[in-house]
């Protein structure tokens, strides 16, 4: 049910300063940047060389309550998450569910540029905060 990588997140405190950091050390570009607000980022989609592959997403809170705002007081910036393009994120997580795992939404909310996503819980995959990412058709 996956389809390949879709992208790696990273939490950042400073979106601005870490779009710098990723342009100046590595020459990765933005290709997109929206503010979330039911997820409570502000976040940077970054082509890495060519821009065929998995993209790069920095994650900065927009609210000192939200899931990035925790995981930056818990242990600083770093990989926050893995995420993995589905064609059918209902489908896929009602697959995972099926295997034990648990899902974070019962339905699937917004993501990046419209697609619809869930999340596995970290804590039933081997410690990785896995998405679910369906794009837009
Ligand atoms: C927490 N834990 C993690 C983790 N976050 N482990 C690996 N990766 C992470 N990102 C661990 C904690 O260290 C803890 O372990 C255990 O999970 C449970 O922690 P908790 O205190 O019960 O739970 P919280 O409050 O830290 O929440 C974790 C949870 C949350 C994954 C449920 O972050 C969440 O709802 N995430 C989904 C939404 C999200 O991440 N949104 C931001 C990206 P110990 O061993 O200490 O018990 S938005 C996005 O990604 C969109 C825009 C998109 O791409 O389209």
């Amino acid at each position: 049910e996956l389809l390949r990588v879709d992208h790696v997140g990273i939490a950042v405190a400073d979106l601005d300063e870490a779009k710098r950091f990723y342009a100046e050390t590595f020459g990765m570009r933005v290709v997109h940047e929206e503010t979330n607000e039911e997820q409570g980022v502000r976040e940077a989609m970054l082509a890495v060389g060519d821009g065929a592959g998995p993209r790069v997403q920095l994650l900065a809170p927009a609210r000192p309550d939200s899931a990035i705002a925790k995981f930056l007081d818990r242990g600083g910036p770093g990989l926050q998450q893995l995420a993995y393009t589905v064609a059918d994120v209902e489908a896929t997580a009602a697959a995972l569910r099926a295997r034990g795992l648990r899902l974070l939404y019962d339905t699937p909310r917004r993501g990046t540029a419209g697609s619809r996503i869930n999340f596995v819980h970290p804590k039933d995959a081997g410690g990785v905060l896995v998405e679910l990412v369906e794009p837009p058709r």
